[in-house]
């Protein structure tokens, strides 16, 4: 019969999974050539940070060996990754920047 709806059915709520897309690390690996002050303005360039935001990233890649430097979706990540080998060997520095699934 209608109208006891209200007692005798569980209330239930649906969570649908919401697909996110997979985000990829972009890192920065230390070496012993190339100058500071071009890993300064690559991070300036192609992540958009401010001088002192770069100046500060540097000195962790330079200190600890690497740092991640953004993260994004596959394509973006490949496109930095890209941008920043292809920069750096133009100016014969051997500054390698990798990527890898968060
Ligand atoms: N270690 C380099 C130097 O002493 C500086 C450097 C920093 C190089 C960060 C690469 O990703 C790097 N000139």
């Amino acid at each position: 019969k209608s109208g006891d709806d209200h007692e005798t059915s569980v209330a239930t709520k649906t969570r649908p999974k919401t697909q996110r897309p997979p985000l990829y690390k972009v890192l920065l690996l230390n070496d012993d050539y190339t100058p500071m002050e071009f890993v300064v303005h690559v991070l300036e360039r192609y992540f958009g940070m401010s001088h002192s935001q770069a100046f500060e990233i540097m000195l962790t890649v330079h200190k600890k060996g690497l740092a991640v430097v953004g993260v994004f979706s596959f394509e973006v990540a490949e496109t930095k990754v890209a941008q920043v080998m292809d920069f750096s060997r133009r100016h014969q520095h051997p500054l390698q920047c990798t990527m890898e699934k968060e």
